[in-house]
Formats: C-alpha cells, sequence, structure tokens
C-alpha cells in the first residue's frame, strides 16, 4: 500500500536533513537481534521497513554483531550481548513491563533499544523510528532516553456491529466485519494493529458496547475461532483482546432462564463460558460492559447492583488473569422533560459512589470525560476520584459524534489534556484525573484510559484526513499524559507529511485553533446538544428539549442555563470536591465557558469576559463561523506543498465545514435573538 492517506503517519518518508541522513545510514546498516517470537519479530520488520523507506539502506540482519556499527535490540536478559552491556543495573531496574531505554554506545558501536519485554522492545522502536522521521534529533551520536508508559490499559474501544455498520462511524464501514461474519482481511485489520502499536496502544475491543443478536454469541463457538484469529493479529502488536458482553448473554445464548448475577447457575454458566473463551485466546483481556443504561439489560432487572453484575463477571475472569470494565454511563433515558429534579449529569456519581469498596480488584470502572455525553464542552465527571478503593479509568470518544462527525475538523487532544489535568481535590496533593486514573493517587493496580475509535474501512481511516490526528494523539496522549497538545500535533504533522515547516506550522496551528472554532459555532456555555435527534450532526437548538434523553438548556424569553446549584437547583454542582464544588456552584466564580452548564441566567447576565450572555452568543457564533472561513483559507493555500489528492480531499471537507459552520451561526442566532428580542450591539445580519 502505497497511498499516503492509507499509511497515514507510518509512510516514514525518506528523511529531509542531510545530516541525519549520513548518521542514520552510519548507525542503521545492521540490525542485530537474538531473540525471536511474534512481538519482537513484529518490532524487526517495522524497523527495517522504516529504516530502508526513510534512509533507502536495507539494514543486514544477525544475531551478533560483526563489529560494524549496528542497532541492537533486546531484552536485558535476551542474551544480546550488545544490550546487555549498553544499559547499567540502574537503568535496567527502572524500566517497567512496557518501557524501553535507548542508548547510543559509542564504544560498543551500536544504538541499544533495550526492554524487560518484547512489547517494550516494540514500543521503543517506534519511538526510534519515531526520532528520525519527525527528524527530532540531528543525529544519532548520543542518545539516551528512558520511557515507561503512565497508563497500564491504553485501550481502544471499537463500536462496530457484525453487520458491517458502526455506531458513530463516519469514516465508512467496519474493517471488522462485513455481512454477519468476521473479515478474512486480515491485512487491513494488521495495519490498524501497527497504526495503534505505534502509538502506544495495548488493548482493543473489537465490538460494539451495545451488543446485539449476533455478537453475543462471540463467545460460542459460531465465531470464537474467527475471534481468537483477530486476537493473533492483535497479539503480535502487544495488543490485547477484550470483548463487550451482554448482559443477558446467560438467557440469549446459554438457554437459562434467568441473568440475575446472584444465581449460582447463573454465576457456573459464565465461569464456563469464560474458560471457553481463554482455550481459544489464552491471553484475552476481558469483558467491557453496557448493563442498565439506554436499554441494555443489566442486573437492575433482578434488584441486584452494578457491584453485584461486576464482581461475577470478575470471578469467573479472575483465574484467568482478565479484568471486567464496567461503564458508568447510567441514567434514565426515559426521562420527563417537564420533571424538573431529575438531571442526567448527576446520575452515574449517584449510581456508583455508594458501591465504592465493594468491586473486585479485577474491576475497572470506564467513566465518561464528561458527566452528560461527549459533548464539545463539559465539566469532567465528579466521578473521578470519589472511590477511593475502586479501580477508575477514563472513556474518550475520539469519533466526532458531537464534534462534527469528520466532516468538521476538530483535534480533541486539547480537551482531553484539561480533562486529564483536571483537580479533583480528592487528596492534598497528586490527585488530579490522570493521577486518579493511572492508579497511583490511590495506589490502585489497574487503570487507564478507553477510547472510541474513529476508523471505518475509508482509505484514509478516518474520512477527514486531519482526524487522523485524533488517533495518533489518543494514543500518545495515553502513553504520556504530560505531552503537550501541540508537540503530538506537530509529531503528527512531520510524519504524516514531512518536514517542510510553512506545511507544519499551519497545519499545527489549524489543529490547534480547531477545538475553539467548533466550540464557538455551536451551542454556546457549555449548556451542550442543540444538535439534530438522532445522527446528532447539525444544529437544531430545540432538538432534544422535550425529549426524554435529560439534556435540556431551558431557554426561554428571559435566559438560559441549566440550574445544577446545590441552593436552588439539582445539586449536581455540590458533587464536586473542595473548592470545585464552591466554583462551579457559585454564579460569580463559574468559568464562562461553563455557565450555562451549572447556571440558569438572563440573557443579560455580564460574564467575566465582560459581554453579556446573549452579546457572547452572538459575537462567539459570528466569529466562529468566520474563523471556519479561515480554516479552510489557511489551508487552500499550501496547495502544491502536499500530495494533490490529499489536498483535494481535505479542501472539501473544510468548504463544507465553513459553509456549515454559517448555518450554525444564523440558527442560534436568529433563535436566540427571537427568544430575548435584544439586537446585537454590532447589528450584524441576525435573521
Ligand atoms: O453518546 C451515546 C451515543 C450512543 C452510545 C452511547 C454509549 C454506544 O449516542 O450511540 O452507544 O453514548 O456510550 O453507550
Amino acid at each position: 500500500h502505497a497511498d499516503a492517506a492509507y499509511v497515514g503517519w507510518l509512510g516514514y518518508r525518506h528523511l529531509e536533513s542531510e545530516e541525519l541522513l549520513k548518521s542514520g545510514v552510519t548507525w542503521c546498516g545492521r540490525v542485530v537481534v537474538a531473540e525471536d517470537g511474534e512481538v519482537i519479530g513484529s518490532a524487526v520488520a517495522e524497523l527495517m521497513n522504516g529504516i530502508e523507506s526513510m534512509l533507502g539502506i536495507r539494514p543486514a540482519s544477525s544475531g551478533i554483531s560483526d563489529g560494524d556499527y549496528c542497532i541492537a535490540l533486546g531484552t536485558f536478559e535476551g542474551g544480546n550481548e550488545l544490550v546487555a552491556r549498553t544499559f547499567d543495573v540502574a537503568t535496567q531496574a527502572a524500566i517497567g513491563p512496557e518501557g524501553y531505554a535507548i542508548r547510543t554506545n559509542s564504544e560498543a558501536g551500536c544504538i541499544a533499544i533495550g526492554a524487560s519485554t518484547a512489547a517494550g522492545i516494540l514500543y521503543g522502536v517506534f519511538h526510534f523510528l519515531r526520532l528520525l522521521g519527525t527528524g527530532s534529533t540531528s543525529d544519532l551520536e548520543s542518545l539516551e532516553l528512558a520511557e515507561n508508559p503512565k497508563n497500564g490499559l491504553r485501550m481502544i474501544n471499537q463500536w462496530d456491529n457484525i453487520d458491517g455498520s458502526i455506531e458513530r462511524g463516519y469514516a465508512g464501514k467496519s474493517i471488522f466485519y462485513l455481512n454477519n461474519e468476521i473479515t478474512n482481511n486480515t491485512e487491513r485489520v494488521r495495519d490498524y494493529a501497527r497504526l495503534l502499536a505505534s502509538t502506544g496502544v495495548n488493548a482493543i475491543s473489537i465490538n460494539n458496547v451495545n451488543v446485539h443478536h449476533y455478537e453475543t454469541m462471540f463467545l460460542t463457538d459460531k465465531y470464537l475461532p474467527d475471534v481468537a484469529r483477530l486476537a493473533d493479529v492483535f497479539r503480535a502488536y502487544g495488543i490485547k483482546l477484550f470483548l463487550s458482553i451482554n448482559f443477558a448473554s446467560p438467557i440469549e445464548i446459554g438457554g437459562l432462564s434467568t441473568a440475575d448475577p446472584l444465581d449460582p447457575g447463573v454465576r457456573e454458566w459464565w465461569v464456563a463460558i469464560t474458560k471457553q473463551v481463554y482455550a481459544a485466546i489464552p491471553d484475552f483481556g476481558g469483558f467491557l460492559v453496557k448493563a442498565d443504561s439506554e436499554n441494555r439489560p443489566g442486573p437492575f432487572t433482578y434488584d441486584r447492583d452494578h457491584a453485584d453484575g461486576a464482581n461475577m463477571l470478575a470471578e469467573a475472569l479472575l483465574p484467568h488473569g482478565g479484568v471486567v470494565i464496567w461503564r458508568c454511563f447510567v441514567y434514565n433515558c426515559k426521562q420527563d422533560w417537564r420533571d424538573r429534579s431529575t438531571d442526567r449529569a448527576r446520575a452515574a456519581y449517584d449510581h456508583f459512589t455508594p458501591q465504592d469498596g465493594r468491586f473486585h480488584d479485577n474491576v475497572i470502572l470506564q467513566i465518561k470525560n464528561g458527566p452528560m455525553d461527549f459533548q464539545v464542552r463539559e465539566p469532567v465527571s465528579p466521578l473521578f476520584g470519589a472511590m477511593e478503593s475502586t479501580n477508575q479509568m477514563i472513556e474518550f470518544q475520539i469519533t466526532q459524534e458531537y464534534t462534527g462527525q469528520q466532516r468538521h475538523l476538530c483535534y480533541l487532544v486539547p480537551q482531553w489534556k484539561e480533562a486529564l489535568d483536571f483537580e479533583t481535590y480528592a487528596k492534598e496533593e497528586a490527585s488530579s484525573v490522570k493521577n486518579i486514573i493511572n492508579g497511583s493517587a490511590y495506589g490502585r493496580r489497574y487503570g487507564g484510559i478507553a477510547a472510541v475509535s474513529n476508523i471505518g474501512d475509508d482509505e484514509n481511516w478516518t474520512g477527514h484526513l486531519l482526524a487522523q490526528a485524533n488517533l495518533y494523539g489518543y494514543g500518545r496522549l495515553a502513553w504520556d499524559t504530560e505531552i503537550s497538545a501541540e508537540a503530538i500535533a506537530e509529531e503528527w504533522a512531520r510524519l504524516t507529511f514531512g518536514g517542510e515547516e510553512r506545511l507544519v506550522r499551519t497545519i499545527v496551528s489549524m489543529l490547534m485553533e480547531s477545538l475553539s472554532i467548533y466550540e464557538s459555532y455551536t451551542a454556546p456555555l457549555g449548556v451542550g446538544w442543540m444538535v439534530n435527534p438522532g445522527h446528532h450532526y447539525g444544529p437544531d437548538v430545540d432538538g432534544y428539549e422535550y425529549s426524554k434523553w435529560g439534556t435540556y438548556h431551558f431557554a426561554d424569553c428571559h435566559g438560559i442555563g441549566v440550574d445544577r446549584t446545590v441552593q436552588s437547583g439539582t445539586g449536581y454542582a455540590g458533587q464536586y470536591m473542595g473548592s470545585n464544588a464552591y466554583v462551579y456552584g457559585s454564579v460569580e466564580r463559574c468559568p464562562d465557558e461553563l455557565l450555562l452548564f451549572f447556571h440558569h441566567v438572563p440573557y443579560t447576565h455580564v460574564l467575566h469576559s465582560g459581554s453579556t450572555v446573549i452579546q457572547h452568543i452572538y459575537d462567539s457564533r459570528f466569529d466562529g463561523a468566520e474563523r471556519a472561513e479561515q480554516l479552510r483559507e489557511d489551508w487552500n493555500g499550501l496547495e502544491g506543498t502536499l500530495d494533490d489528492g490529499l489536498h483535494r480531499q481535505v479542501a472539501e471537507r473544510l468548504k463544507e465545514q465553513a459553509e456549515h459552520a454559517r448555518e450554525w451561526r444564523d440558527r442560534m442566532n436568529t433563535y436566540f435573538y427571537r427568544k430575548s428580542g435584544i439586537a446585537d450591539k454590532l447589528g450584524r445580519k441576525i435573521y
């Protein structure tokens, strides 16, 4: 596959820097590796191909050095003498199971990539190739670095269905399934595994959390051998396979009359079926569960709670080393819009905090970053840090359900970073969300990040080519929550498009601006929604206002917003700890961008910015639409500096975005002008 959009950031473009090229040719003529095995094999193959493509030489490969300069790969104990002598005991001891060290050992004439496991070597190789590809080192004479991932689980959730459709998928059909069969095209799956592994992803659940009829049978002989084939592909890249399961499986495929988690027959059934899964996939990761959520079955049917449900599965998985990932996206989806006392934002916290301490050690709660649902702007879920004795992980949505569906440009890494950096005040120090989910704050064994994938069978994987940056960025951020969004964007741009400075700078600045642009022409000040019901694309201010989903803005002729204060509202603001509760609960203190999430205010309310709410709505809608147009012009200015085909596909999307941003602008402005009767101070055109 030579297609530049398909190879993405693994295109291994020929190096432009003469100096680095020369240094590379000197050091990379031979690869010395003393171990074999699947993952090492993947690492070596990747290294050879990367070197050949970037440097134009095919390295020789051997088990021992011939005395010439070389790259030496291996685990510290794996018998590669060059590796063993390059890293001292302290360095070796500092490298955890998936970490690696890279060091130029001039005396021994090698660049050594050492790790304690094969997976570590694979990540080390990808790091080395990234160094070359981004040109972030001028030569290879003095490399010295070591890394360990910040999170144990770095997971991708596919929302793919076996009929080939993808729930909230915006880049074609599934690469895994077609017509109720699991694909034979493992080449494409392998290329996906490579892309993921190159960013550090180490786990994947391969089917939608809404588990339908056929997918329920993934645990049975009907599909298990094919699932195992997929597990084989991912295993070679250090990625563990998980399945989303249907809580009612004992009834639907087991022939039992109940799925009650405390029923001995049901428990035995899960033990037996889990054993069967491990017989087919010995390193199977575990189960991902959406239960009692949006009409999915769960323990509530039997008057049991989440802990009962999760623990039953945890017990079945425990002997095999597997984990249960239990989603906290649980709320009443049959609300009456007239009922002002029920608040969907409260739901996860209300359901789960009382059960702290009851979940087994191999259960992890997977919590969406926002308490509502992946809106462009929400506060961080107050559930993070609120369960000291429970493993927690965060869930992001790479697929752009509410952020422009890969027709609009929206680089999400800055949003994710904000969530990870959010201070929960659960402890006196080191209790930001990233410390909660990586397990360090409370000394939890399991934790990490999961995100819903944005890929499909489109040639460029993600529909919008620039949306590849979100997939890349997710993996990089999950590996290292400290890298900046901008550094990630730059890496991605260089690897994908090469090092031409104007090109790189333009793409990075477009990416970095895109979230704020999207936010400024869509729903204002954190209130969210205002999208078309069902598919969720495009503006419809009242689309969800009188629905059962619990997602309201309460705009009338006087004002707008949801009162979530303790004093007069739903009390949601009181779920936060420390000063967060106070800041969010105070109409004076609440940050502008979240004001309408927490407060109902008159249109004339004055923001910290000095503007009124209504004037802010007008200003930011006009501004957002203009900036969307600017994105398009910026990109058009790049014509000729990159492949025409790639340029064209992005140009088309940006054109649609600019037009659509105007539609958002006019719908929003007109709606609020009609509701409020207050004119735009600047007298701009409102319909
Ligand atoms: O945001 C909602 C989506 C559903 C999704 C659900 C969930 C998989 O609209 O399509 O279902 O979230 O996260 O479970």
